[in-house]
C-alpha cells in the first residue's frame, strides 16, 4: 500500500547502476526487511499517539504526505541522477549542513583564547570526533616533526633510555576507551550561572579510542629502581608542560599514546606523543612528551602548586586531586534548545568517573521531587564515557532536569552547594556537580545553575 515494490531508484541510472538496482530488486529478503520498517515506524506512531491521548500531539509529521495519489513514495530530486564524484580534499569531512557542529572558544571571549569546547550538545555514542576533541593548551600547539621527535626516561632506572617514534610503535600496543576532562571544566559554573549552552557549561571533555603503548612496558625495558616513588613528565611545547604522577598510577594503567580514533594524534592533542592517565584530570595527561624522569617525591611543579590545587574550605590548598569525581549531564535537551511542541522526547546525556565504571544513573524531570533510573547504552566502559537515556513525556508543563551519577566506588554525584560546603570561595576546580536544565511553559530550556 506504500508502493514500496516499486523501486524509485530504478529510473535514469546507468547500465552498472541499473545492474545495482536489479540485483537489490531480487533480493526479496532486503525488500521485506524494508516493507517491515516501514511498517513498524507506523506502529510506533500509532504507538506513541495513543499514549499520548492525541494524535498529532508528537514531534512526527504525518508519513502520508510523502506519498503521490497512487501511493507511490515521492522520489526525492538527488536520488534521479548520478551524485557527486569522490570529494576533495582526500581526507573526508562532515556534510555541509552539519557546518555548525564545531568546537567553541569560551564565551565572553577571552584576551589569550586557551581552550576550546566540544559541542556536546551534537554528540551520537560515546566517541568524540577527532575534529571536535576540546583543547587546551598554556602556550599554544608547537608543530612537531616525528622524525625529530625524542622521548627521554632518566632518572632512578638501570638503563637510561631515548626512544625515537619508530622505537615506541614497535612496541606491543593496545588501544583503550578513556574519557578525557580538564579539572577546570565548569569551574566559572562554580560561583555562578555563566554559560548557556552544555558546550560551555561541559565542553571540556572528551572521550576517544586510545592507541600507544603501556608506560609500564617501556620501563620493563629501562628497569626501575626500587626507591622511585614518582615519576616527571615534561612536555616540549612552549609551556614545557610538567607535572609528577605516581608510579603506582605509572605501573598501573598508564599509556604512551601516538594515536586517538584510528589515525595518529592530532597537532592540539600531542602529536606525536602524549601521556594517558585514565581517570586522571586533564592536565596530567601531558602533550608533546619528551620526558620521564623518575624519581622519589613529587617535584613541586608550577602546574601542581601555584594551580591545579584546590582550595579547602578554610583556603587551604589540597594536593593532589588527581582523580576525577563523578559525573552526569543531560545534553539533549539542554541549554540553548527549544521543545517545539509538547509530546515524546528522548532525554539523553553522558555520565563517567575517574574511579572505576559508572553503576547508574537516575534522572529527575520534576526538578529533584522524585528521580527514576535512566537505561545505560552498553558498552560501559571503565573510565569512559558511558551514554544515558531515559524516555520523556512532556506535557508542557515548565519543569526541571536533572541527571544524577554513581559510580562502582560507591561515589554519588553531589550538587553544587555539597561541592561548595568542602570549598573556599575562590576554588576553581572539579567541580562535578548536577547540572539543572530549566524548561519554560513554551519549551526552552536554560541553565538553571
Ligand atoms: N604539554 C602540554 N600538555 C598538556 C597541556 C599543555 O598546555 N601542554 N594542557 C593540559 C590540559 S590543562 C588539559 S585539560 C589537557 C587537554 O587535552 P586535549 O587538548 O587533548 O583535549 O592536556 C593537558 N596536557
Ligand atoms: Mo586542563
Amino acid at each position: 500500500m506504500y508502493g514500496i515494490n516499486k523501486d524509485p531508484r530504478s529510473s535514469d541510472q546507468s547500465d552498472d547502476k541499473h545492474n545495482e538496482i536489479a540485483m537489490i530488486k531480487d533480493d526479496k529478503t532486503a525488500l521485506t526487511r524494508r516493507k517491515t520498517a516501514l511498517t513498524r515506524r507506523r506502529f510506533i506512531q500509532t504507538g506513541f499517539a495513543l499514549s499520548a491521548g492525541t494524535a498529532g500531539s508528537l514531534a512526527f509529521n504525518n508519513a502520508q504526505a510523502q506519498f503521490d495519489s497512487q501511493g507511490n513514495l515521492l522520489v526525492a530530486p538527488w536520488t534521479k541522477k548520478t551524485g557527486s564524484d569522490f570529494l576533495t580534499p582526500p581526507y573526508g569531512v562532515p556534510s555541509k549542513y552539519e557546518k555548525g557542529v564545531v568546537r567553541i572558544l569560551p564565551t565572553p571571549a577571552a584576551a589569550f583564547p586557551t581552550a576550546s569546547r566540544t559541542p556536546l550538545q551534537n554528540l551520537y555514542g560515546i566517541i568524540t570526533p577527532n575534529g571536535l576533541i576540546f583543547e587546551r593548551h598554556h602556550a599554544g600547539v608547537p608543530d612537531i616533526d616525528p622524525d625529530a621527535h625524542r622521548l627521554v626516561i632518566h632518572g632512578l632506572v638501570d638503563r637510561p633510555l631515548m626512544l625515537t617514534m619508530n622505537d615506541l610503535v614497535r612496541f606491543p600496543s593496545v588501544s583503550m576507551i578513556y574519557f578525557l576532562e580538564c579539572s577546570g571544566n565548569g569551574s566559572a559554573e562554580l560561583k555562578k550561572r555563566t554559560g548557556t549552552t552544555v558546550q560551555e557549561t561541559h565542553g571540556l571533555l572528551s572521550c576517544c579510542e586510545w592507541t600507544g603503548v603501556r608506560l609500564s612496558t617501556v620501563l620493563a625495558e629501562t628497569g626501575v629502581k626500587s626507591s622511585a616513588k614518582w615519576l616527571l613528565a615534561e612536555g616540549s611545547d612552549g609551556a614545557a608542560m610538567t607535572r609528577s604522577i605516581p608510579m603506582q598510577k605509572a605501573m598501573d594503567d598508564a599509556l604512551l599514546v601516538y594515536a586517538q580514533n584510528g589515525e595518529m594524534l592530532r597537532p592540539e592533542q600531542g602529536y606525536p606523543l602524549r601521556l594517558f592517565l585514565p581517570g586522571y584530570e586533564g592536565n596530567t595527561n601531558i602533550k608533546w612528551l619528551r620526558r620521564l624522569k623518575l624519581g622519589t617525591e613529587p617535584w613541586q611543579t608550577r602546574e601542581e602548586t601555584s594551580t591545579y590545587t584546590d582550595l579547602g574550605a578554610g583556603g587551604k590548598a589540597l594536593q593532589f586531586t588527581f582523580e576525577m569525581g563523578v559525573k552526569s549531564v543531560i545534553t539533549q535537551p539542554s541549554g540553548g534548545m527549544r521543545l517545539k511542541q509538547a509530546g515524546f522526547y528522548e532525554i539523553t546525556g553522558f555520565a563517567w568517573t575517574g574511579a572505576g565504571k559508572i553503576r547508574s544513573v537516575d534522572v529527575s524531570i520534576d526538578g529533584g521531587k522524585s528521580w527514576d533510573q535512566a537505561a545505560l547504552q552498553e558498552p560501559v566502559l571503565n573510565k569512559s564515557l558511558t551514554r544515558f537515556r531515559y524516555p520523556w513525556m512532556w506535557k508542557g508543563e515548565p519543569t526541571v532536569l536533572l541527571s544524577r551519577a554513581s559510580d562502582s566506588s560507591g561515589a554519588i554525584q553531589p550538587t553544587v552547594d555539597e561541592v561548595l560546603k568542602l570549598r573556599s570561595a575562590n576554588s576553581v576546580y572539579h567541580n562535578n556537580a548536577i547540572q539543572p536544565w530549566l524548561v519554560t511553559a513554551n519549551g526552552e530550556v536554560s541553565n538553571g545553575r
